[in-house]
């Protein structure tokens, strides 16, 4: 039992009792880091180099306390001295390293690499201002900069610089360094985020506006503020080539002082390029190796035999194809090799869809990765399919050994442990430990549908979940919402595939029918967060219409007692970790085949919430692993949109016409929205609906309020409901990330675990 009352005596001088949230953030801050100085690093010959340009970390106090295993102790010593850990979590910024989906994977793969003991280190950039921060001014979004950094921190400085060479100047790195300790084990990994001396904050004006030419200044100032729509690409470049050419002159230093000549440097790296963002270090890889005697056959083939491509994306506009110049521009050096690259390509294989260079002089960087790498995978198993069968086809057909699937996952660490402590304790009470490491052994939780003492506890649990969340919105965005009532949750990037749009259509379904009379039995409150790209200007009038008919609902007294409508300011990490444990409804709407795999459908299943979603990403492994009676499904399949696609045979004109439909769309520009909102935007999202509705939401729309009905008179039946609960629960283990990082250790990395 550790004595946090003399560590705190011995660092102020005073009580916990008569210290400040912030003193007592600071202390265990400083405790933790003590606690985890004292793992030692995994050293073991093979290493896996998770280079990503996103890692959603999210807090990190808790987080490591549970990992430390000093979570339970400090939590219960603190209370005894009363004060509440949850505020002291508060004084803690929130570094917000990533957009979305992909940067919390890779967060939650560096939990998991280390937990397994692996021998591997996240690689990426130190981005001074993390994500922007949403604020809701005038029901539309405004995004300021999101500072994380603060005199004291996570981040540890070390001695670790390289000379990165541009076309006009080099610049010199420095490396800090973040300790991820795995669950209980006695080794660490690290993440090692690569920054800029010269980044000035000086150069921001207007918001999140700031002079993208600057190199010196700029370079790892921001994390792009971009899901898929993008801007400012040269940046973009600099900003990928300085996060590669580190990360190749580390892992090239780090095995030669392990022995390495070089020529086995396969035997001692392993590289995992997250999505295309780090794809320039291919190129990079071979060119460092050449400076260093290789010659050129033999690089190839040393680089292709240690890469590896993770696909995150079918959507064509976030692929990314760098234009041949923009590169000539920023690293002229690494052109030649790319177009050597791409020669070898073209001479065995005319097919222009297989080439690098394409005839307009862009650089496919997912070609360059499937080519000169050992493996693809795509996070989810129709995802996969997809790529095989569609997207990738041309690459399927020459290289079949290369494709795998690795269906994402998440720590349960923070997404059960820290999120939903009491469900975590009950669920030990019941089970025991097993899961913590095995998380399948959540499936023993079968054993207790019908039980009504388990139910009535999971109810309870709930319970003071929504009152948790109640109290952080309260206190955060000054909202009040009613425990009582369902909640029904949608939060993620606002993104038109992902079809927020078909929520709000429900939702203004639901009002109108409650004005006709039709008082639902519980209260509905529907809840949504997200941020939208400031470039994406349907995404923010889909969030401005959600402020607008917010207002709408709240202004209405015949309504508002019986539906509300929330948007969460500031959607992140944090505001998930209450939210979701919340949740009965996790809403997983995407068009079918556009969203990868999400991994907020298998957070929110693993907390207790049933799914309303389509066949689409990894919702169709829930759907097996639960079966139809536990999880509402609706809508056309991925291969029907895949066709209608190809066909261009959707018309959204002709849905809108439907007698069920048109009234739902037209209130979007009716005289009570257009009181709280802007004429343009709102105008700009009806015309678009009706006349492009690009990811086909009124396709599936009826299918989703017919199927949404049926789930609010089911949640009437709380016996039925919650032996739904219970099966889903039951089934997530196989969502753990450890499962997923086993499965590529398994068939790409090939590490040995620590003894
Ligand atoms: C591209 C070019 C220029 C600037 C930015 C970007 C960019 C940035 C972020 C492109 C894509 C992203 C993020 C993608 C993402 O989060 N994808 C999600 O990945 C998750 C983890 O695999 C999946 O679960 C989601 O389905 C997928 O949408």
């Amino acid at each position: 039992m550790f004595n946090l009352q003399q560590f705190v005596q011995e660092l102020y001088a005073k009580r916990i009792e008569d210290c400040t949230n912030e003193e007592l953030y600071y202390a265990l801050l400083s405790l933790t880091q003590r606690f985890s100085g004292s793992l030692t690093t995994n050293t073991q010959k093979k290493k896996v180099y998770y280079i990503s340009a996103e890692f959603l970390i999210g807090k990190l106090l808790s987080n490591n306390m549970i990992n430390l295993g000093i979570y339970e102790d400090v939590k219960q010593q603190l209370a005894d001295a009363g004060k509440d850990l949850i505020k002291i979590e508060d004084v803690e910024l929130e570094p917000s390293l990533g957009n979305g989906g992909l940067g919390r994977l890779a967060a939650c793969f560096l939990d998991s690499i280390a937990t397994l003991g692996l021998n591997g280190d996240g690689v990426g950039l130190n981005y001074h201002f993390g994500l922007f921060q949403q604020l809701f001014e005038d029901n539309q979004q405004k995004a300021v900069p999101n500072a994380w950094i603060t005199p004291e921190s996570w981040l540890k400085p070390s001695k670790i610089s390289y000379e990165v060479p541009f076309a006009n100047f080099t610049l010199t790195s420095k490396l800090y360094d973040i300790d991820v300790p795995g669950y209980k084990t006695a080794t660490k990994n690290r993440l090692r985020l690569f920054d800029l001396g010269s980044v000035d904050d000086n150069i921001i004006y207007d918001g999140i506006e700031f002079d993208k030419q600057d190199i010196f200044r700029n370079l790892t100032l921001f994390l792009y503020p971009d899901d898929s729509n993008r801007e400012g690409e040269l940046l973009r470049i600099f900003q990928q080539y300085f996060m590669v050419s580190n990360a190749a002159q580390l892992l090239i230093d780090e095995a030669i002082a392990k022995g390495s000549n070089l020529h086995d440097l396969a035997d001692y790296a392993v590289v995992q390029i997250n999505d295309t963002h780090p794809s320039l270090v291919i190129p990079e890889l071979i060119r460092l190796l050449t400076e260093r005697g290789i010659n050129f056959d033999q690089a190839i083939e040393i680089v292709s035999s240690m890469t590896a491509y993770t696909n995150h994306t079918i959507l064509a506009e976030a692929l990314e194809k760098w234009p041949l110049n923009f590169l000539e521009e920023v690293v002229p050096h690494l052109v030649p090799i790319i177009k050597a690259l791409d020669a070898r390509v073209k001479e065995q294989y005319p097919d222009p869809a297989l080439a690098i260079i394409d005839e307009n002089e862009r650089v496919h960087m997912a070609h360059m990765d499937m080519h000169y790498g050992f493996s693809v995978n795509g996070v989810a198993a129709l995802h996969t399919d997809i790529l095989k069968s569609s997207e990738l086809k041309a690459f399927y057909d020459i290289y079949p050994e290369k494709f795998n699937n690795k269906t994402n996952g998440i720590t349960f660490r923070r997404w059960l442990m820290h999120a939903n402590p009491r469900l975590a304790k009950y669920l030990d009470e019941l089970l025991g430990h097993g899961y913590h490491h095995e998380a399948t052994e959540l499936e023993g939780f079968i054993e207790f549908k019908g039980n009504a003492d388990v139910k009535a506890k999971l109810e309870d649990i709930k319970r003071h979940n929504k009152r948790k969340l109640q109290a952080h919105l309260e206190a955060t965005q000054g909202i009040t919402i009613n425990p009582d009532a369902i909640f029904d949750i949608q939060i993620k990037r606002m993104h038109e595939y992902k079809r927020q749009q078909m929520n709000v259509l429900y939702v203004i379904h639901k009002y109108l029918d409650i004005k006709s009379g039709n008082i639902p039995t519980t209260p509905i409150t529907v809840f949504f967060g997200g941020k939208a790209a400031p470039a994406y200007t349907i995404a923010q009038d889909i969030i401005h219409l959600i402020l607008a008919l917010s207002q709408v609902i709240a202004n209405d007294p015949a309504v508002a007692p019986h539906l509300q409508l929330v948007m969460v300011e500031n959607y992140n990490v944090t505001a998930a970790s209450f939210l979701i444990p919340a949740a009965d409804i996790s809403e997983q709407i995407s068009l079918a085949s556009k969203e990868a795999s999400g991994t907020g459908n298998m957070k929110f299943m693993l907390n207790g919430a049933l799914t309303l979603g389509t066949d689409d990403g990894a919702n169709v492994e829930i759907h097996e692993l639960v079966g139809d009676e536990n999880i509402y499904i609706f809508g056309e399949d991925s291969q029907t949109v895949i066709d209608h696609y190809a066909n261009g045979d959707y018309s959204a004109r002709a849905f809108y016409e439907r007698p069920a439909i048109k009234p739902l769309i037209d209130f979007i520009i009716s005289e009570e929205v257009l009181h709280y909102g802007n004429e343009e935007r709102l105008y700009r999202l009806h015309n678009e609906l009706i006349n492009k509705d690009w990811f086909m939401t009124l396709l599936d729309l009826e299918a989703y309020i017919t199927t949404k009905e049926t789930m609010f008179k089911d949640y009437e039946d709380r016996d039925a409901w919650l032996d739904k609960v219970i099966v889903n629960i039951a089934k997530a283990g196989f969502f753990s990330s450890d499962r997923t990082i086993a499965d590529y250790n398994r068939d790409i990395w090939h590490l040995e675990p620590a003894q």
